[in-house]
């Protein structure tokens, strides 16, 4: 009997406690966050885990190829990512990608008509603008003594050793191709071997390949003459006044980069959580001041200082964007971008 009592006591006390573990093991809900580096205000995210009591894993890459490897092979759950335009089509094409309830993403209204329904994403049905902007040149108006309107200046002698390209095959393919007159999504294997051809004969006179690093370069003057994204020159801009940011006449890359749910996600409510407390307007002001790049929102941008606004490297004329194309996914000639990409950066 006093055994009865004793296992009936100890059964109660556990019932009592249930309720409790499983409250707790809802607060532990992690989301696993993967986003370019140098590409958010971290203080954002803290303020979304105190908010929600989420905690968010967050995690970064360098290009978009880096992230769909990791996403594809499937080793971290991920529940949010921020790839562009043309990986988002990849992704959407190969199923990795899971349809957003957009009831759960009220403030989507906010994001500016101009970035909906774009060819990626038709129906508006995966994806909500993060950032966007176009591809350039960042120069140091003290080292550079040519006018730097063509890409043609990424190739000249005298700038030998002081030139820095990007580390990423599609935008460092892409302006070779647009320096030969090119579109920048050719699948014409031809134009692509001439454009492999162009970066050969460029790689003498490249100082580096690199990433996030040709801001520190930039700013400390290292180099004179840099591809790079418009946000990422508006903070070097900042921070060196002798640099300066030009949009080639050939043409450039226009990008838009977007919040994804991968199918890998387990916490897709979280998820869409996450991804309208981004798109509330005083915390996309706040990360777009942070970062520098152009803000989709609409009323974020209203709220950003008037220099901001008229800054033309993050917010350029219609002249210019009508030159920019956006990156087409090319499905099966992405082999040969990685060949190409390999025999650059292998050749002597
Ligand atoms: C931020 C990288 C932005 C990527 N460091 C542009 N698509």
């Amino acid at each position: 009997m006093k055994k009865l009592s004793k296992l009936i006591a100890i059964f109660l006390i556990m019932l009592s406690v249930l309720p409790f573990t499983s409250c707790s093991k809802d607060k532990k809900v992690t989301l696993n966050v993967y986003n370019w580096g140098d590409y958010i205000d971290e203080s954002v995210i803290s303020e979304f885990e105190n908010k929600y009591g989420i905690k968010v894993n967050y995690e970064t890459f360098a290009t978009n190829e880096d992230m769909y490897v990791k996403i594809k092979a499937g080793g971290t759950a991920f529940d949010v990512a921020i790839p562009s335009d043309y990986m988002i089509s990849k992704m959407i094409k190969e199923g990795m990608l899971e349809k957003i309830d957009f009831s759960n993403v009220p403030n989507y209204k906010f994001i500016d008509e101009r970035f909906k329904g774009l060819d990626f994403d038709p129906n508006n049905e995966y994806s909500v603008p993060y950032m966007w902007g176009v591809v350039g040149i960042v120069y140091n108006k003290k080292m550079v003594s040519d006018p730097v309107d063509s890409w043609d200046i990424l190739w000249n002698e005298k700038y030998k050793k002081q030139i820095l390209m990007l580390d990423s095959q599609r935008e460092s393919i892409g302006v070779a191709l647009q320096k030969l007159g090119y579109s920048l999504n050719t699948t014409d294997k031809d134009k692509l071997e001439q454009a492999k051809e162009e970066l050969i004969k460029q790689k003498p006179l490249v100082l580096a390949y690199v990433g996030d690093e040709i801001k520190d370069k930039m700013i400390s003057g290292e180099a004179a003459l840099a591809i790079a994204w418009a946000g990422d020159a508006v903070f070097m801009k900042q921070q060196n006044p002798d640099l300066e940011f030009a949009v080639p006449k050939e043409g450039s890359n226009l990008f838009v980069d977007c919040m994804v749910i991968p199918k890998t996600s387990k916490h897709k409510k979280e998820a869409e959580m996450f991804i309208n407390f981004m798109c509330e307007t005083e915390i996309a002001k706040k990360n777009t001041e942070y970062i520098g790049y152009s803000t989709p929102h609409k009323e974020a941008y209203k709220l950003l200082d008037e220099e901001t606004r008229n800054d033309k490297t993050a917010y350029p004329d219609e002249d210019v964007l009508s030159r920019c194309e956006v990156y087409k996914d090319l499905s099966d000639m992405l082999k040969e971008y990685d060949r190409i990409w390999t025999e650059v950066k292998a050749a002597k």
